[in-house]
């Protein structure tokens, strides 16, 4: 029996559609009897992005058995709702995590966008952000966007602007994307597939959504999908990871998910120091002096209390 590498690019829990490394072919697999899972508290044993060895079962009807799972880089994991033990893999080796934005129709609140950046540094994915719709855009929200854009890319987030529809920036995102595995997020309506068919016009995804291995699996909506815009370039939709939550953080965590405050957190007097209204605190004087965003301090803030800021 000879294993071979291929890469997982959709799942609807019992069957996988996996890419084979040799030559692109795409084979129905199932998992064998005993699989051995990674080890992590999840439902599902394996997300989007694995990298599995499989053995051919029938070559003619194309399928395959997976016989094990290649060590992950990263993945990103979502919370049950109902704060079981387990947690749902959404993907898996991500090169990076990229949030299409737009200051209107719809408006993106900083809060939604500090949200997304915490959990992709918790995951330790590298995050982009891609502002939409600069067309819609007056010269006070221009004005407002390019300093977000210089804040953002201080902190280490790459940052660009785009009009999809008149594909006005889009060669620069086809660029970023290329021979990377990406996941895609944003709120509903921000223009996430207009981008992706204005650099990819052959990919229809929906075309895709409803083949008929899709159509085998009761919950496909639920699982995140793969889509290769060009040979070696991959992006991840799925309905989880248009807003992807704190994966159960705890407060003391996510200061160390805030690249500007990372650094600071030795400094404050207090050790245990949540920045809100200690004595000393190094964080929320690098605030005062204008070192550290008041929006993402507000931000912060909003996180460690526990309240809901992704409208
Ligand atoms: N004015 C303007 N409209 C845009 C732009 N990009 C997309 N739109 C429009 O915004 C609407 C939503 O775009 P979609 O691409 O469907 O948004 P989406 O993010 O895929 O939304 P979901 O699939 O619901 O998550 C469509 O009517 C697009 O034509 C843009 O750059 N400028
Ligand atoms: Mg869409
Ligand atoms: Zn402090």
């Amino acid at each position: 029996m000879s294993l071979i590498k291929g890469l997982v690019l959709r799942s609807t829990g019992s069957w996988y559609e996996v890419r084979d490394s040799r030559d692109g072919h795409i084979w129905q697999c199932r998992l064998k009897g005993k699989f051995k899972a990674l080890g992590l508290k999840v439902t599902n044993p394996i997300a989007v992005g694995d990298y599995v060895n499989f053995e051919v079962e029938n070559e003619t009807e194309n399928f395959g058995i997976i016989h094990e799972i290649l060590p992950r880089e990263n993945y990103v994991i979502r919370q049950s709702v109902h704060k079981t033990a387990h947690a749902h893999l959404i993907a898996a080796n991500v090169d990076q995590a990229i949030l299409i934005a737009t200051l209107v129709f719809p408006r993106t609140s900083l809060g939604f966008i500090d949200r997304f950046l915490v959990a992709i540094e918790s995951f330790r994915i590298p995050g982009v952000l891609v502002f939409n719709k600069q067309d819609l855009l007056n010269d006070d929200m221009k004005e407002f966007q390019s300093e977000l854009m210089d804040m953002y890319s201080s902190l280490g987030y790459q940052c660009l602007a785009v009009t999809a529809v008149a594909e006005e920036g889009v060669g620069d995102v086809a660029e970023l994307l290329n021979g990377k595995v990406s996941l895609l997020s944003g709120h509903s309506g921000v223009g996430k597939s207009t981008l992706v068919n204005a650099i990819a016009p052959d990919l229809d995804i929906k075309t895709q959504e409803v083949s008929s291995f899709a159509n085998k699996g009761v919950h496909t909506t639920t699982f995140a999908e793969m889509f290769e815009l060009a040979p070696g370039t991959f992006i991840i939709d799925s309905p989880g990871i248009k807003e992807l939550g704190l994966a159960d953080m705890k407060p003391e965590e996510i200061s160390h998910y805030f690249p500007e405050m990372r650094d600071l957190l030795n400094q404050c007097r207090f050790n245990n120091c949540q920045h809100i209204n200690e004595p000393g605190c190094a964080v929320k004087s690098a605030v005062e002096e204008g070192e550290i965003a008041l929006s993402r301090y507000e931000s912060y803030l909003s996180m460690v209390g526990g309240q809901d800021n992704r409208k």
